[in-house]
């Protein structure tokens, strides 16, 4: 009898639970501690336009000017985020790993004077060119659709400030009228590259600032998982996807 009288009941309460669970997590987590948490894993697609790149070095479809195609400055990052959310704002911690698209070539800056000298350029060879950049975050998301329901879509955007370090070295090779060397003196830098020692390696600060403008469209799921397209400035120009869970 005693059987008979508490399974069903407990059945009954178990279903409740779980409804509960299903419908009110959210509302009874933010009751709990006024915020909630979430982790991301970000992936990013990093460049610089061409066409600003155009503005201080000669390209191949210039005439007269050397005939193989000038490096697209460029990147991949894969990070972590972990985020506060409260209301519409999010604070974001992120720390990633940049791995650098560069590849080696050569760069013939553009005379500002009337003689024009193609010749006087450097070639320069990235090796293991790459850095651990990190920062902070803030978003302010604007609602699409019920931010309550199982899934939502809202507009995240905002921007942050962080600091990246780059490791690698940048390798170059100098005209040879540029410099003293038994090497190829008469020779220009895309001749030298591949017969000659490079001159050196370039200097240039290892930390640098990362200014972080970003606008996205978050794809909210079942009340705990996310996905986000996002785009704008991070440092460079970028495209990209984050997904996680929240809890
Ligand atoms: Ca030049």
């Amino acid at each position: 009898m005693f059987l008979f009288a508490v399974l069903p009941a407990t059945f009954f309460n178990v279903a409740i639970a779980q409804d509960n669970d299903t419908i009110n997590t959210r509302d009874l987590e933010i009751r709990d501690r006024d915020y909630l948490m979430q982790t991301n894993v970000r992936y990013r697609n990093l460049f610089v336009p061409d066409a600003l790149m155009d503005t201080w070095f000669y390209n191949s479809d210039t005439e007269g000017a050397y005939s193989e195609p000038r490096p697209s400055i460029g990147a991949t990052v894969i990070g972590l985020e972990y985020a506060f959310l409260n209301e519409g704002n999010t604070w974001t911690i992120w720390g990633e790993y940049m791995g650098s698209k560069l590849e080696q070539g050569y760069w013939d800056d553009i005379e500002t004077s009337e003689t024009v000298d193609h010749d006087d350029g450097d070639w320069v060879r990235p090796d293991n060119f790459s850095g651990w950049w990190g920062g902070f975050n803030y978003a302010y998301t604007v609602p699409l659709t019920d931010p309550n329901k199982a899934i939502s879509l809202g507009l995240p955007m905002g921007g942050g400030l962080g600091v990246g370090y780059i490791t690698g070295n940048l390798t170059y090779w100098r005209p040879g009228t540029a410099i003293e060397t038994d090497c190829e003196p008469a020779a220009p830098a895309y001749v030298r590259y591949s017969v000659c020692e490079p001159d050196g390696e370039k200097e240039f600060p290892r930390f640098l600032p990362i200014l972080d403008i970003s606008l996205g469209l978050d794809v909210n799921f079942a009340n705990r998982a996310h996905i986000r397209f996002e785009g704008g400035l991070h440092d460079m120009i970028y495209y990209g996807i984050s997904a996680g869970g929240t809890f």
